[in-house]
């Protein structure tokens, strides 16, 4: 594979505040991980992150699947993303007219916008997605992921869809900072490209979840930040767990810097 540049220089080369503070703590902390912390109870999550933050880049939360979400979720989440210094990323998908995308990341009761460092959208319903969010978005100085690509069998978002969302997010650099893909896209250094879909023992789950491996991902694929869930949160020890998948992941990096 091809020489890369560090994650601290290609900071440097960002000019997005969001994209400048991942890659320097990335390499601050010498991790790519990012826990896809998906629990159903807030005690739960809240725990899982403090145990694991110290080992991520990012966190990734489903805010819908909690089932007592409040504020009060939110001050601790936000607590710990300052203790541990992660970024927050809601894994919300948006995927409907401006309009309606807008008042669904400012407002009802997740108030998505004021908390999370980054969210994503996908680019089904053409570029009118990213005007909508980045009417809320923009002032708080937020970041967006468009998925790009997809980690479940038989997905639709390949060939054109994939290329017509890169030509969205260079339309749209203010806002939109990289992809959701299961593989490298773009040349472009400002991207970041994340990828969900990672374990390092199973291949597939029983509802058309695949599995790749960190190194597989980082080396291979040439991605810059892996996303695992199960692998982690299910695991007997999640701490233990982490701690292999930031090595796994930084040690793939590495080996492609050499
Ligand atoms: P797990 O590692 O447990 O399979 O979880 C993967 C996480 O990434 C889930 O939260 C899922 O919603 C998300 N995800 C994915 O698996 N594939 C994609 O293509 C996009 C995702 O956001």
């Amino acid at each position: 594979p091809r020489k890369i540049i560090s994650y601290s220089e290609r900071a440097r080369l960002c000019s997005h505040p969001v994209t400048r503070k991942l890659l320097t703590l990335m390499e601050e902390k010498r991790t790519n991980l990012t826990v896809s912390v998906d629990l159903t109870a807030a005690a739960e999550v809240i725990s899982m992150v403090d145990k694991v933050g110290p080992y991520v880049c990012m966190i990734k939360t489903h805010v819908d699947i909690i089932e007592d979400f409040s504020q009060d979720f939110v001050r601790k989440l936000t607590d710990l993303a300052v203790k541990h210094n992660f970024i927050i990323f809601e894994d919300r998908k948006f995927a409907d007219i401006g309009n309606t995308v807008m008042q669904q990341y400012s407002g009802g009761m997740y108030r998505i916008a004021d908390w999370a460092n980054i969210t994503n959208a996908h680019t089904l319903p053409g570029s009118g997605v990213i005007q909508g969010l980045k009417q809320i978005g923009l002032q708080k100085e937020r970041g967006c992921l468009l998925i790009a690509e997809m980690s479940s069998s038989g997905n639709l978002c390949s060939g054109d869809y994939t290329k017509e969302t890169v030509k969205i997010a260079e339309g749209n650099k203010d806002f939109v900072i990289g992809f959701i893909c299961q593989s490298a896209i773009s040349d472009d250094p400002e991207f970041l490209h994340i990828t969900p879909g990672v374990q390092l023992s199973s291949r597939k789950d029983q509802m058309g979840q695949n599995y790749v491996t960190p190194r597989e991902v980082i080396l291979n694929h040439k991605s810059d930040v892996i996303i695992v869930g199960r692998g982690i949160i299910k695991a007997e020890d999640p701490v233990v767990a982490a701690k292999a998948y930031m090595e796994a992941g930084y040690s793939a990096y590495m080996e492609r810097m050499s």
